[in-house]
Order: structure tokens, then sequence, then C-alpha cells
């Protein structure tokens, strides 16, 4: 069977038969060891083929990037860098690792790719440390005369260490659709660093440009921060590097959630962060449907204090992970994965709009990416409530906090929708109309249950029959778009 690549998004299919019989005989092998976790992966699989999945940083990765994974590479010892190393024997290693790097650049238009992070966060770390070391560090030690950390005195190393925490980082707040590694307490990064926010416009919720450059003026700030975890809507990239040339600050972008966008070009020109960033962290299993992993794309300046990022803040490098990186990026180097990202955006316009057909609020009206963001308010209900209701109809999403969220970042007032994954499944704009319509209905019919001490922002009641009939309709879009077509176990 050859998938096409316009109407099926489900790489693999093409080579569905030869997966299955690797599949069945991994279980196999892995059953002869300890069964309850063969039950378990059949199981996840079964699970993940039955479920309206509409997680925005979740997808389906490609068997090819999965089996990927499986390999004696995760038995290697490879810390430090390509050519390198701090253990012998990692020939192979330098092979993988720059193959994915070689991809990445290629795929991005970057001077310079770090595929070794393991995370999201990870990434970011990386990034914070490498404009640190090149914007702290590396000015001090000159002026020291010194060249390594290990030459200075107790003295001025406190010195050091004491400009190395005082530094400014301005990010997206929480609320407006930021991320926590952004600078936020809970994290290491609001740990790091002083932080201070920019937000949205409270009227349009769009990004308020104006506002991030007067935050940046006065703040003035060592690094800005743009991406977002839950902003439905496009960054002018451009307009931020301006704003932080402005002030002397060092742009860095988290594109994790929509670099499948970037990567399948519908983010282009101004819209794309990669040539306007100094630096460009991603994780590698969202939109960009890799395996689970983080990626810093760097300009010259910054490349080689990146490429510290093992030891610096990482331990070993997955080898495996990042020969399965290597699997993924050579994927969506294929026309196919254009068509695959064009068709996430027409996606998330089509759930938009049949959510606003329906009378229901988005967060500002709509959206222009990978996300829908429904303030779920108008139906009487917190996020955590209509979260909850959903789940009970099949329907997989996460609560989401919308701007200046009365009901706090616990139980909140939205609900964050993404296309990626039922994307690759092979839905359509009709099959998301579908999907909006099924989550009116079951939001429509739940009712917040009141506490004894007023109002529960947790209970709530189900319409007898919902669950049942949402789950119905739910399968025959599931049916009708198959995930993993033709693997068997
Ligand atoms: N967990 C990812 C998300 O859901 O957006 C980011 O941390």
């Amino acid at each position: 069977m050859t998938a096409d690549p316009v109407t099926s998004h489900a790489p693999g299919a093409e080579y569905a038969e030869t997966a299955s019989a690797a599949y069945r005989a991994a279980l196999q092998v892995i059953e002869s060891v300890e069964p309850r976790i063969a039950a378990a992966t059949r199981k996840e699989l079964a699970d993940q083929r039955d479920s309206l999945k509409l997680i925005a940083s979740e997808n389906y990765a490609s068997p090819a990037v999965l089996l990927t994974m499986g390999s004696w590479f995760s038995d290697k010892y490879a810390e430090g860098t390509i050519g390198h190393r701090f253990y012998a024997g990692c020939q192979n290693v330098d092979t993988v690792e720059s193959l994915a790097a070689e991809h990445a650049r290629e795929l991005f238009g970057a001077p310079y790719a770090y595929v070794q992070p393991h995370s999201g966060i990870d990434a970011n770390l990386v990034a914070f440390w490498a404009i640190l070391a090149t914007r702290v560090e590396a000015p001090e030690l000159a002026n020291l005369g010194a060249k390594h950390v290990n030459d200075l005195s107790e003295a001025d190393w406190e010195t050091l260490r004491n400009k190395l925490g005082n530094q400014r980082l301005l990010g997206m707040s929480l609320d407006a659709g930021g991320h926590l590694t952004h600078g936020f307490r809970p994290n290491i990064s609001g740990k790091m660093f002083h932080q201070r926010s920019y937000g949205t416009d409270p009227h349009t919720g769009f990004l308020d440009y104006d506002a991030v450059a007067k935050a940046a003026r006065e703040f003035k700030p060592l690094i800005i921060v743009a991406g977002y975890s839950a902003y439905p809507r496009r960054v002018n990239f451009a307009t931020m590097r301006e704003i932080a040339d402005e002030v002397g600050a060092t742009l860095m972008v988290d594109m994790a959630h929509f670099a499948g966008l970037v990567a399948g070009k519908v983010f282009t020109g101004d819209e794309d962060p990669v040539p306007h960033a100094h630096v460009t962290t991603t994780t590698t299993h969202k939109s960009l449907r890799g395996p689970r992993g983080g990626m810093v794309l760097a300009q010259p300046e910054y490349s080689d204090a990146v490429d510290k990022g093992c030891p610096m803040v990482l331990g070993g490098p997955l080898s495996h992970v990042m020969a399965a990186k290597a699997v993924a990026l050579a994927e969506a180097r294929q026309p196919a994965f254009q068509a695959y990202a064009r068709r996430v955006a027409d996606n998330a316009q089509a759930l938009a709009d049949g959510f606003l057909k329906r009378d229901a609020n988005l967060v500002t009206g709509g959206t222009d990416n990978h996300i829908v963001l429904l303030d779920v308010t108008s139906f009487g209900l917190t996020g955590r409530q209509a979260e909850s209701a959903l789940l009970d109809a099949g329907i997989v999403t996460n609560r989401n906090s919308v701007p200046a969220d009365p009901n706090g970042a616990w139980y909140t007032s939205g609900i964050r929708l993404g296309t990626p994954a039922l994307t690759t499944r092979g839905f359509g704009p009709d099959d998301f109309d579908r999907v909006a319509e099924l989550i009116v209905d079951v939001l429509s019919n739940t009712t917040p249950t009141q506490a004894s001490s007023g109002p529960s922002k947790a209970k709530y009641t189900l319409a007898d029959g919902t669950a049942e009939r949402v789950h119905a309709a739910s399968a025959e879009l599931l049916e009708a778009n198959p995930l993993y077509p033709g693997l068997t176990l």
C-alpha cells in the first residue's frame, strides 16, 4: 500500500506489513521476560487508536522513528560532542549525531544544530547557559585575563557566579500562553533569572508588540524569550528581533509547539523564527512528529557554547533517540511533510470555525496555527470540569489558563486543543467540524455540581446518554481514519 502524501498523513502505511512483523517479534521477546510490559505496550496502542487525541503537544511518530529507538545505541555512553567524546568507541554515535544535526540544519536553514537535549526543558537550559556563557562568562574571563573558569581566584569566581545569577529575562506570561520554562518561579529558569513577563492585548488577545517593546526598554533584559505553548496565533519574529536589538538582548525562540509548521513551510519569512532568533529551541515530538526529545539551533556566535550542553546541563546523550531524530528529520524533509503541516493549520481553522458557528468563545476569536483555545466559561464550566467531562466521552484534551483567568492555573477556564495528532491519522476539515460539534455536545450537557461550601470547580454531572452518544460518533471518525493503518500485532 502506498500512502497518498496529500490525503494520508500517517507515515509508515507503505511498510505496515514489515513493521507489523517487527513489532510482533519484539513483543514476543519482551513477553518472555516481563509479560506485563508487553501487555501494557499492546494496551497503549489500543488506547491510542481508540481515543480522540486533541492534546496540542502530542502526535504519532512513524514506525520507522519508533523502531529506531529500540537499538543498542541505547547502551553507549557518549558524553561530549561529535569528535570530542569523554569515552572511547563513539564512532557510530558520531555518525548518528552528525546525520541528525545535518538534517536539522538543512530542514530549518540553520547554521548550527545541537541534537542532544533529552527534552524541551533541557533544550532551554542548554540555550540559557550558552547565552550566559557567551554574554556574561566569556567577557568577564577576558576582563580578568583568564582563559578558563579554573584559572580564577576564589574571589573572582564568586564575582562571576554572582553576575551569572543576576541576569534578566523577559518572556511571555503563562496565562497568555507562555511556558513554565520561560522564567517562572516553579521552574529552574525562574530561580536563575530575574524575570518579567509580557502579555497579550486584553481586548483582542493578540500579542501586543508595543507593550513588549515598552517592557524591554524598561526592564533591559539579557534575554527575550519568544514562543508559546498555548497561544493560538502566529508571532512576527522579525519584530521580536528588532525589539531585542534595540535593547541589546539576545532573542531566544522556543518553537517546541510549532516546529512542524516551520519545518513544513507554513511559517515562513517573518514567521520563521530560525533566521531571526540568535538561538532557537524545540522539542522533536510535537508538531515535528519525531521521538521524544529536544534540539537547539543557533547562530554561529552561540554555537561553541551550545555545543558544550553536555556535560554543562545534560547527562550523556541518548544516542538511540538521536538516531530516531535523524529518521524523523529525514521524514520532515519530504514534500509529504509540507502537505501534512498545511493540513494541520487548515484543520485548526476548521475546528475554530466549527466552534464559532456553534457560538462557542475562542481566545483571540480563532486561530492561525495548530492550537484552538476554547474559553469554557460560557458553558458555566471550569477548564477542569470540561477536561474531565470530555474525557468521560473519550475526548482527550487538557485544561489551560486563558488570559487573566478568574479560575487560576489549576482549575482554569479554558481547554487547549491541537490538530497535529489527528491530522496524522488523516482527519480533514470536515472531520474537525464534527469534532467541534461533539465537544459542544459534551460541554452543553455538562452541569457543574454545587459543593456544600459554594460552587465546586472540579465536580460536574454529564447528562445521561451523552458519553455513549459521543463515544459512538468518535468511534466512526476514528475508524475512518485509522492509526497506523495496516499495522497488526
Ligand atoms: N507539555 C508541553 C505542552 O503540553 O505544551 C509543554 O511543556
